[in-house]
């Protein structure tokens, strides 16, 4: 059995020439730490000349980004190779591929996506990839259809349950995403000049009461195996193709978490555009995020629907009209997670680099201003906004 250790880049070499599956593994030469995140090592392992052929993630027993005042279970690492293997099972196109993981070192070796760029990265520098919504829409539709109870055998879907159990990530949104933005709290971040609006979330009742709701239904609704953090920074585009990594924060889960957390983090780049770009360059790539928002939303809802059509096993849940009934309940549900995304991503701690990038005090200021009044919006509004032309509205509406 192998013993947890702290990998070095030479060590990394060695286990991708190993695990790596490559043609002449002794061509893998030299490695580079390259891991932005808040949690692992990351690792892009060179062959001798030059071009990267895998990645090898490790994860540590703390936070990265914090330190090991924070210890965080090794298993995650498990729980990320695994997901992402069912996720592949199921939308092979828009999932990163795992080659090799094991469980005691907490490390996996995946496929080298040096061809594609982190989404957000290109959404910050208003680089387009028209294609790129609709393949998350899909990828959305595929993985949640097919682990929720409308597919999966039901004696499968309690095993796995059990086997996705994340109770330490799952605290880290519990936490990051539910409680913090809402109290007082030492992780919280951000500009002194908004402390009335910030403090007025923590006195809103009726707001306070609707996130209750959204964290207890993440709490208890085990409705199908989420990816648990699907923002732009876990996602790789180039043109023409998507794929999805780091499902560390996967369990089952209500699914309108997942695909909130992805309308969320677009209209966080939206709300942050006008910081980023020019006048006419952020007017043109805020369109062009409405429309990432409305493909995203239309190709998971065109997908799940053709999905139960078509393939639901469940004899009750294939009632005629049931799956759309549920879809209505996952869009209200996705309405207030991605308020709680908005939220939290500009208040809470891990805050992103849409915000963070803005040089001119000012505009962060007010770009920061429309994230929280958006997310609040819609966390209060969600049983009334219909559809996706109601959600666009009162996006533009917002400001
Ligand atoms: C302590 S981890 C903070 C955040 O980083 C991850 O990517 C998740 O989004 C988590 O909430
Ligand atoms: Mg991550």
């Amino acid at each position: 059995m192998s013993q947890y250790r702290t990998f070095t880049a030479a060590d990394a070499v060695e286990y991708a020439r190993q695990f790596g599956g490559v043609e002449n593994p002794e061509n893998l030469v030299t490695s580079q730490e390259v891991g932005d995140g808040n949690l692992n090592l990351v690792f892009k392992i060179f062959d001798r000349e030059g071009h990267s052929r895998v990645v090898v993630k490790q994860a540590l027993p703390y936070v990265r980004c914090v330190g090991e005042s924070w210890p965080l279970t090794l298993d995650r690492a498990r729980i990320e190779a695994e997901v992402l293997q069912v996720h592949s099972e199921f939308c092979p196109e828009h999932t990163v591929k795992i080659l090799h993981y094991d469980p005691q070192l907490a490390v996996m070796v995946m496929e080298d996506l040096s061809s594609h760029a982190i989404w957000r990265g290109e959404q910050v520098k208003g680089v387009d990839y028209p294609q790129a919504a609709a393949q998350l829409g899909s990828w959305l539709a595929q993985t949640l259809f097919h682990t929720s109870d409308f597919y999966q055998h039901p004696h499968q879907k309690k095993a796995d349950v059990i086997r996705f159990t994340n109770p330490e990530l799952c605290d880290i949104t519990e936490e990051l995403f539910f409680n913090e933005p809402y109290e007082e709290h030492e992780r919280n971040g951000y500009p002194r000049a908004l402390e009335p609006l910030i403090a007025s979330l923590r006195t809103d009742a009726e707001l306070r009461h609707k996130v209750a709701v959204l964290k207890h239904r993440f709490l208890s609704n085990a409705e199908a195996l989420l990816h648990g953090d699907v923002h732009s920074g876990s996602i790789f585009v180039a043109q023409g193709s998507l794929k999805v990594i780091d499902a560390e924060f996967g369990f089952y889960g209500p699914l309108g978490f997942d695909v909130g957390s992805a309308l969320g983090n677009l209209l966080i780049n939206y709300c942050a555009l006008p910081g980023l770009l020019s006048p006419r360059e952020a007017a043109d790539a805020r369109e062009k995020r409405l429309n990432d928002v409305r493909a995203t939303w239309q190709s998971f809802a065109e997908g799940f629907l053709a999905l139960a059509a078509e393939k639901t096993r469940d004899r009750a849940l294939a009632y005629p009209g049931y799956a759309a009934e549920f879809l209505r309940k996952v869009w209200v549900d996705t309405l207030g997670y991605c308020g709680t995304e908005l939220i939290r991503r500009t208040v809470g701690m891990s805050q992103v680099a849409d915000i963070k990038t803005i040089g001119d005090d000012a505009m962060r200021i007010e770009c920061v201003r429309q994230a929280v009044t958006l997310g609040r919006t819609l966390i209060l509004a969600a049983d009334h906004i219909e559809d996706i032309d109601a959600l666009i509205a009162r996006v533009r509406q917002n400001g």
